[in-house]
Formats: C-alpha cells, structure tokens, sequence
C-alpha cells in the first residue's frame, strides 16, 4: 500500500496515529506528495484523487482511497485492534464518529482561515471573523467534554481532537490556546507521550514558511 503523504497535513497525521495504534507502519510506503490549496493543484495527487487532497491510499486491486475518515475506516478492519479505535455499533461508535467530525470540521475551519488570509489584501474580514468564532466555539465545546475525552477508550475521536490541536500548534502558535483551556491542555498534555501521538508531530520539512499570522484570542477582543 502507498500512501500520499505529507509530515505537514493534520489530515495525514490522523491517518499516521492510526496506523501506528494498528502495527501498520511495515506495510505502508510514505509517498511525499505537495497538496496545494492555491492555484495549479499537484497532477500526482489529482491523477489519484480528483479532489486533489492528502491524504490518498492506494491499495493494489482497489481504487484510491479518500478522504481521512474513509482510510481510518479501512485501515481499522485491518486489524483486530481496529474495533477498539473505531466501534463497530452504538453508543460508542456515536460517540467517536461525533468527535472525529469535530476534531476534523476545527482542523478545517483552521485551514480555510490560513487560506482565506493568504488571500488579496489578508483576506475579507468578515469571514476570517466567523471563521475566529468556530474556532473558539470548537475549542469551548471541547474543554467542557475534556473529561470524557479522558475516560473514554483512546479512539478515532481523540485522535482527530489531537490532531486538530496539533495544528493549532504549527500555524497558530501565538493564540495561547492553553491559557484559556485548561482541562482540553492538560488531557492533550497526557496523549502527547503515547509512541503514535509523539512520533506524527507536525513538521516542515521544507524549512520554515513566512506565513500570515492569524488573530486568535480568547479574551477580550
Ligand atoms: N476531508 C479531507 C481533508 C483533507 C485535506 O484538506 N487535506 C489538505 C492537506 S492537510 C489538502 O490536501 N489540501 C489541498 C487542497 O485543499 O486542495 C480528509 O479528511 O482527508
């Protein structure tokens, strides 16, 4: 199996925690494929992928695999573990399903907000405004379920969470996400020590990026 992969894509990372939760890693080659949200999009990616983004598993004998929950999905019914990251039925299937949507719709609400402020001008204001809103609602939402997310069985969920917040980290740094979310700070702080949550950090291997800075705060505007 291949997969295009990035060590800079929240949405890849999640993909990488499962497969090492799983014992995966041997059986998966690391394709390094630039996802572009601007302009021309990569033709290896879209040859693969019409919607041109990473994730993307290629499976002999299958068509590509897309999006990140569909290949977390597959790669659960691998193993036999697989059922502990994503249950098959109830309660607890709901419970993770509802948090992978939330870990995924925060990181994305934060990638349309860096795209928007590469835009013409820093972006329209009105929108980069909404966008903050998500964001901060996301993040109240998951500091009062910050105890859950520490009882429950470690799951898709808290992976996409964990994620989410590693993103925070690498293009948000200033916002001080911590300071007001204490509870979400300290269970991320716990998750940060497991081997597949250490081993996926974010990186940019191709050297720092100039990137604009997003006004993320959390007290008064
Ligand atoms: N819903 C998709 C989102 C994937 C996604 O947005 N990936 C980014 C990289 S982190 C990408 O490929 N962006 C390029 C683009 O949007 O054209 C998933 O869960 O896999």
């Amino acid at each position: 199996m291949k997969l295009l992969w990035s060590p800079k894509s929240p949405f890849v990372r999640k993909v990488m925690i499962v497969i090492h939760e799983l014992g995966l890693a041997d059986r998966i080659e690391l394709v390094r494929a630039v996802a572009v949200p601007r302009g021309e999009p990569n033709p290896v990616i879209l040859k693969e992928n019409p919607l041109g983004k990473i994730p993307t598993l290629l499976v002999p004998g299958l068509p590509p695999i897309f999006d990140s929950a569909v290949i977390c999905d597959w790669l659960s019914n691998l193993s036999a573990d697989g059922e502990s990251l994503i249950p098959r039925a109830g309660k607890p299937r709901l419970r993770q399903l509802r948090w992978q949507a939330l870990g995924d719709g925060l990181t994305e609400n934060l990638l349309l907000w860096r795209i928007e402020c590469l835009g013409a001008d820093g972006g329209d204001a009105e929108v980069i405004a909404s966008y903050r809103a998500k964001v901060r609602a996301a993040l109240a939402g998951l500091e009062d379920e910050a105890g859950e997310l520490a009882s429950a069985p470690f799951g898709i969920g808290q992976i996409a969470i964990l994620c989410a917040l590693g993103q925070l980290d690498f293009r948000f740094s200033q916002s001080e996400w911590r300071r007001a979310h204490p509870k979400l700070t300290a269970w991320s702080e716990l998750q940060a020590d497991r081997p597949s949550v250490a081993a996926t950090v974010i990186v940019n291997d191709q050297g720092p990026d100039e990137g604009p800075i997003m006004n993320l705060t959390f007290g008064e505007d």
